[in-house]
């Protein structure tokens, strides 16, 4: 049976695979033992691949609505329809009119990466909203103050680390996060087994929390207070040591002065820990031979999130083991430009717009995705008149759905990119879908900069585009085309312009490789099946490691580029050249942080949670993912079902300030009292899409309780987990 590499696109793993082909179908799904990078790894989702990719309920031509009704339609006759409808509103009421969602696959694509940053450009539109602020913004907005650079995020050096702090993540279901790392669960066991320790920090006693040496169970919204109390017992015992960062740092003695109130007896009545374990965790850290504190959902998408995510860093700053083997470090991937000298860099700005309605600040040119409906929905001077999605789910991954949906309906003009019928996408005029994942070339240019180990891989699609679809990268150009009053010009004008305006820079820059170079010659050396492979070519070739795309191809199974390694003082882009510890922006929100020392805990609190079979709101119509028992239950302490009169299997109603939902109650002591947990991505029991799976087990949505206004002030993130809920017994 021939077979084909294809890099899997449904975590941030990035496993290689080898899929087994009949004809133009993939008929099976196994681990890459050659992959440089995951060796043979696979989960239950990538096994599953064959059946994600020939779902039948993938559309397979455009959709557009006449006569108010979504119908096939023809490539031209969908691009028509949205150049014809989007430039007269941007021409009556100016670009802010068209606004932008990007939803989280866009990173597991080479279309995502390449071209939603040129459509933003072309539309020069401040309503963007992305995945992101549901997610990992409070990472790099604390990234962006403490080194410059928001996208500068260092991981935990997992194959070589002798302790690992990790609060708020559960990579046994996840595969991990912000830390791409094929057999996650494989490296926490390897830590173990060469003596080193690991904690894990969740409400939940996860199946993470089961391979740990410590596992404590904080009181959800907590964790700012926490790793507070660790900085604060680092300072008190004299256990700090900034090791090889000396001299790159500055900021240190206003943190010590900071975090001074927040002592380990201080806070732990708010995170319900006791302060001598508190105490213990801040000396295992300081005295393992190398450690690394790594915090992700459960810290992110909370009120103090950014705090949180700024706390996990200055930990590693203070132990020494921020950039040192066995820390976290800073990643380096093949299609990051070639490092400049070090030196002073622009610094990163925050708040340099504000959203119309509610006045949030933006975060790395972004609106908070829980503000969207707001924005659609509020008369005035600069509403959003019409919306261009992009692998986003929004109805149901945002706070608030009900109020989104309603929101959609009353747009001019929506556009969605995607290859479902969905809870979002039904309200599209124009649905244009891209091909299943075997059609696709794939190239990792987001998970390179978060991975564990050095590597780049190319896998070219495994099986020809069918007849009549049409590869996304082309549709994102031809999108790009017809909202900047280019329609109808070749898609690959849109890639030569980004290749012109990158050597025209590269070339003038005496660190690139490209430094001198005549552009159009350089341009022409450019190998590539389509402009997003000559853009993939050429961001290799302006690389750290002068690798080209015909030396990927030539390798299918990877080409692998090292362990992590050092690399401050060059990564750092602050006004200052070093590693700013404690920034304004972050100063001035500690007074938030400490009235949370004495708030008295809500009495029932809501989180979160994800299963292997699962990814966000997307995974629900294979089969094999969705099948055994209900999935979407509310796991409920013994004792609070005791407390509520809640009984196992049984059907409950739960409440919040966004509305309220019945759910089937699930009784199990892993999960801490005073919390309940509901996983999200469910509720599809909308009308009007085709998800014939999904809709057979519609589970609810979670975020319906949330009604958008609970954000980290500042990355305008929602807080998805550690809100007030109530709940009682459906009799
Ligand atoms: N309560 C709660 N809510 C959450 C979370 C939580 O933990 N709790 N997690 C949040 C997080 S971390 C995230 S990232 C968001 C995710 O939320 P979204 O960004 O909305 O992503 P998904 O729900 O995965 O929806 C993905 C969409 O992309 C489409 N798609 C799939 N493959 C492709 C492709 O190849 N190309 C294109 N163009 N489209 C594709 C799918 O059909 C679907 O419509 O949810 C957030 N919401
Ligand atoms: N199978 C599967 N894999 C996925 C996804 C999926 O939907 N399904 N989604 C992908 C995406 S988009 C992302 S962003 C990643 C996320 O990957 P992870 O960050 O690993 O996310 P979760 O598995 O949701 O784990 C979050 C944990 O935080 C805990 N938690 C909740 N509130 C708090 C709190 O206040 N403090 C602390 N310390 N812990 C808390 C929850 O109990 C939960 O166990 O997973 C990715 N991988
Ligand atoms: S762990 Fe993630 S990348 Fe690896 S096979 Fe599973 S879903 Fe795919
Ligand atoms: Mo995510």
């Amino acid at each position: 049976m021939p077979t084909a590499p294809r890099i899997c696109p449904l975590c941030e793993a990035t496993c290689g695979l080898t899929l087994t082909i009949e004809g133009t179908r993939v008929t099976g799904a196994r681990g890459d033992r050659d992959d440089v990078f995951s060796q043979g790894f696979i989960c239950p989702k990538g096994a599953s691949f064959g059946e994600v990719d020939s779902d039948p309920d993938r559309l397979r031509t455009p959709l557009v609505r006449k006569d108010g009704v979504l119908q096939e339609a023809t490539w031209a006759e969908a691009f028509d329809t949205v150049a014809a409808r989007i430039r007269p509103l941007v021409d009556a009421h100016g670009p802010n009119a068209v606004g932008i969602v990007l939803g989280n696959p866009n990173v597991h694509t080479m279309a995502g990466a390449l071209y939603p940053p040129l459509l933003i450009g072309a539309l020069r539109t401040r309503n963007l909203f992305t995945a992101s602020t549901l997610d990992q913004m409070p990472k790099h907005v604390s990234s962006g103050l403490l080194f410059g650079d928001p996208f500068a995020v260092p991981v935990p050096d997992l194959d070589r680390t002798a302790h690992l702090l990790m609060l708020g993540a559960n990579p046994l279901e996840s595969n991990g996060s912000l830390c791409t790392a094929p057999d996650f669960p494989g490296k926490l066991k390897a830590l173990r087994k060469r003596g080193g320790t690991l904690t894990v920090v969740d409400p939940r006693r996860t199946r993470t929390a089961r391979l740990a040496d410590r596992h404590l169970p904080i009181r959800p919204g907590a964790d700012a207070l926490f790793l507070a109390a660790l900085t604060h017992a680092l300072f008190d015992e004299d256990l700090t040591d900034l090791g090889a960062l000396d001299g790159h740092v500055e900021g240190v003695e206003e943190v010590r002065e900071a975090v001074r109130e927040f002592t380990p007896e201080a806070v732990a009545a708010a995170c319900d820990l006791d302060a001598p374990t508190i105490r213990t965790v801040a000396r295992e850290l300081a005295a393992a031979p190398s450690a690394a504190v790594y915090g992700r959902i459960g810290s992110s998408t909370v009120s103090h999130g950014t705090l949180a995510s700024w706390l996990v860093d200055v930990l590693n700053v203070l132990t020494g083991n921020l950039d040192r083997p066995g820390g976290a470090l800073f990643p380096l991937s093949a299609t990051t430009p070639a490092p400049r000298p070090a030196g002073p860099g622009k610094g990163f700005a925050l708040g340099r717009w504000t959203s119309r309605v509610s006045g949030h600040p933006e975060a790395k040119g972004e609106l908070p995705m829980a503000a969207l409906a707001e924005e659609i929905e509020t008369e005035g001077e600069g509403r959003i008149r019409a919306l261009i999605t992009i692998a986003g789910n929004p109805v149901l991954s945002a706070p608030d759905g009900r109020r989104l949906d309603a929101a959609l309906e009353a747009l001019d003009f929506m556009v969605a990119v995607d290859p479902y019928l969905n809870e979002t996408t039904r309200h599209a005029d124009v649905v244009l879908p891209p091909p299943p994942p075997s059609q696709s070339a794939h190239f990792d240019f987001a998970f390179n900069g978060f991975a564990v180990h050095n590597q780049a891989r190319f896998t070219p699609a495994a099986v020809p585009l069918e007849e009549g679809r049409m590869d996304e990268c082309e549709i994102h150009a031809r999108l790009v085309l017809a909202v900047s009053g280019m329609h109808g010009a070749s898609p690959s004008a849109v890639d030569d312009l980004a290749i012109e305006t990158t050597l025209a820079k590269a070339v003038t820059q005496e660190y690139s490789p490209a430094h001198g170079a005549d552009p159009r010659a350089f341009a022409a050396t450019l190998t590539g099946a389509t402009g997003a492979e000559r853009r993939l070519d050429l961001m290799l070739r302006l690389g750290p490691y002068g690798l080209t795309l015909d030396a990927l191809r030539e390798q299918p199974h990877g080409v692998d580029l090292g362990p992590l390694m050092r690399r401050v003082p060059q990564i750092l882009k602050t006004r200052s050249g070093r590693i700013e510890l404690l920034p304004e922006p972050l100063a001035a929100d500690l007074p938030r942080l400490r009235a949370a020392l004495d708030a008295r805990p809500d009495a029932l609190v809501l989180v979160g949670r994800r299963h292997l079979r699962s990814n966000n709101s997307w995974l629900h119509n294979a089969p094999s993912l969705n099948g055994g028992s209900n999935r979407c239950t509310l796991q409920v302490h013994p004792d609070d079902a005791d407390r509520l009169g809640l009984a196992d299997g049984k059907p409950a109603r739960i409440s919040a300030e966004g509305g309220e939902l019945d759910v089937e109650v699930e009784i199990t002591d892993a999960v801490r009292s005073g919390v309940v947990s509901l996983p999200h991505g469910w509720g599809h029991d909308r009308p009007g899409t085709r998800l014939t799976v999904a809709a057979a087990r519609p589970g609810v949505n979670v975020n319906q309780l949330l009604d958008g206004s609970r954000l980290d002030p500042l990355s305008g993130t929602a807080v998805l987990n550690g809100f007030p809920v109530v709940v009682s017994p459906l009799l």
